[in-house]
């Protein structure tokens, strides 16, 4: 493990590849029972460039009329969210240090030219869980600020298999994707994964 500032814990490879393969056919099954969507900023309707779903028992979404927030059911087919994989729970378990099981797994399917501007979450009523964040597919060059959005940042890459968590004082930190690197992706079999996408994954306690 690597505690990159105090709070931002980043266990590069925690996944190898046969798990986080066998992770990507569990998002497959997911995204089968609850489709894809692209979550629109408040007020503006400007679309998101990366499409999102979720599972477990609650969700994040966001539109124009109604912001961001949590839902349990999904925005479009008004169906519950699909359970979230037992190979998750297992993460959380092992690196969360929090005694409750996680109750939101946001889904980030992001193309090749997809990012993520800065932002903190914060559409959460507990602060004193952590986040625990996976990725697959594409590396990518995140940005990690601090607790003002004028701090200062820096930017390491996040690769498939690396997990991370942002708790205690590292919570509320301002962060983003800048860009995608696809040259170095590993290869998976799923269509999810065919032309540099990536894929990350967000448990949160939300209540
Ligand atoms: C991403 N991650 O890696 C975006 N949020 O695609 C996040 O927004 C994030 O990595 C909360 C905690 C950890 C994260
Ligand atoms: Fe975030």
């Amino acid at each position: 493990m690597l505690e990159i500032e105090p709070g931002v814990r980043l266990y590069r490879g925690f996944f190898d590849f046969s798990r986080q393969d066998s992770l990507v056919r569990d998002i497959e099954r997911v995204i089968a029972r609850a489709p894809l969507f692209t979550p629109r900023m408040p007020r503006t309707g400007k679309a998101f460039s990366v499409r999102m779903t979720n599972c477990g028992p609650f969700g994040w979404v966001s539109d124009a009329a109604r912001g961001y927030r949590y839902e349990p059911h999904h925005p479009e087919t008004c169906e519950p969210w699909p359970v979230m994989p037992r190979v998750l729970l297992e993460a959380w378990e092992e690196l969360a240090s929090y005694p409750l099981p996680p109750q939101a797994c946001l889904v980030n399917l992001y193309h090749a030219e997809a990012r993520m501007s800065l932002h903190q979450d914060r559409d959460e009523k507990d602060f004193e869980a952590p986040i625990l964040s996976v990725s697959l597919g594409a590396d990518c060059r995140f940005r990690l600020g601090g607790s003002k959005r004028s701090d200062p940042t820096r930017t390491f890459v996040l690769s498939s298999g690396d997990a991370m968590t942002l708790g205690g004082p590292a919570r509320l930190r301002f962060h983003g994707v800048d860009k995608l690197l696809p040259a170095l992706s590993p290869r998976f079999a799923s269509p999810l994964l065919a032309n540099g996408e990536r894929i990350n994954l967000t448990l949160r306690r939300v209540t």
